[in-house]
């Protein structure tokens, strides 16, 4: 795969894996999003442009994903974070005292108002450095950095899920936490 097809692969798996699995006849486990890696192959073979695609491809792409999107063990292939289809069952853990989120210049008064919302997603995305956070913040218009006072959160009711590689997932974050980095 050269890398405009790796892209593209992997946008195609992000979709299937955290967004509309049913679309394509993809069942999920219900607890942690996983599938055989040879059912997800068959379903990415149904689409003429994948049709050639091997089973190394697809562990390419798990590789070569800087944020890790995917996380293979032994048979089975899952989104590690990210999902909208399904609200699955992460452990709660402790985390860092401060956790960063990237978001964008235009959410800012909302986010001062309502707090960090999952919008889209099934939980708040936030990370222990500040590169993941960066990544996400920088893809919809000016970065804007927060952190995350995750004592006073825990405080007020906030449960925190530990999604491995630096990220972690929570409930809506309440503006009384957040501030600007
Ligand atoms: C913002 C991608 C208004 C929030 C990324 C964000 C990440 C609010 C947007 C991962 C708000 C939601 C997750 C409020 C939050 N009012 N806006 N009250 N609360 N927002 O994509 O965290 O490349 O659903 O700041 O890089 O940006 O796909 O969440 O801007 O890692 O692997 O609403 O997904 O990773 O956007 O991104 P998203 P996110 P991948």
């Amino acid at each position: 795969l050269n890398h405009t097809a790796e892209v593209s692969l992997s946008k195609f798996m992000t979709k299937l894996l955290r967004h509309t699995p049913a679309e394509y006849g993809l069942l999920l486990d219900p607890e942690d999003g996983s599938c055989l890696l040879e059912d997800l192959q068959r379903v990415i073979h149904a689409a003429p442009k994948w049709a050639g695609i091997t089973e190394e491809d697809i562990r390419q792409v798990v590789r070569n994903s800087e944020k890790q999107r995917f996380a293979i063990e032994e048979d089975r292939i899952k989104a590690r974070y990210g999902h909208s289809h399904a609200k699955l069952a992460y452990e709660p853990g402790v985390p860092p005292e401060v956790l960063y989120h990237g978001t964008h210049q235009a959410a800012l008064p909302s986010i001062f108002k309502e707090g960090l919302l999952p919008m889209g997603r099934q939980y708040v995305h936030l990370s222990e450095g500040l590169h993941f956070a960066s990544l996400a913040g920088s893809r919809r218009g000016k970065l804007i950095l927060l952190a995350v006072d995750t004592v006073k959160a825990v405080h007020l009711g906030v449960t925190f899920y530990y999604a491995g590689n630096e990220v972690w997932l929570s409930e809506p974050v309440p503006p009384a936490c957040i501030a600007l980095r």
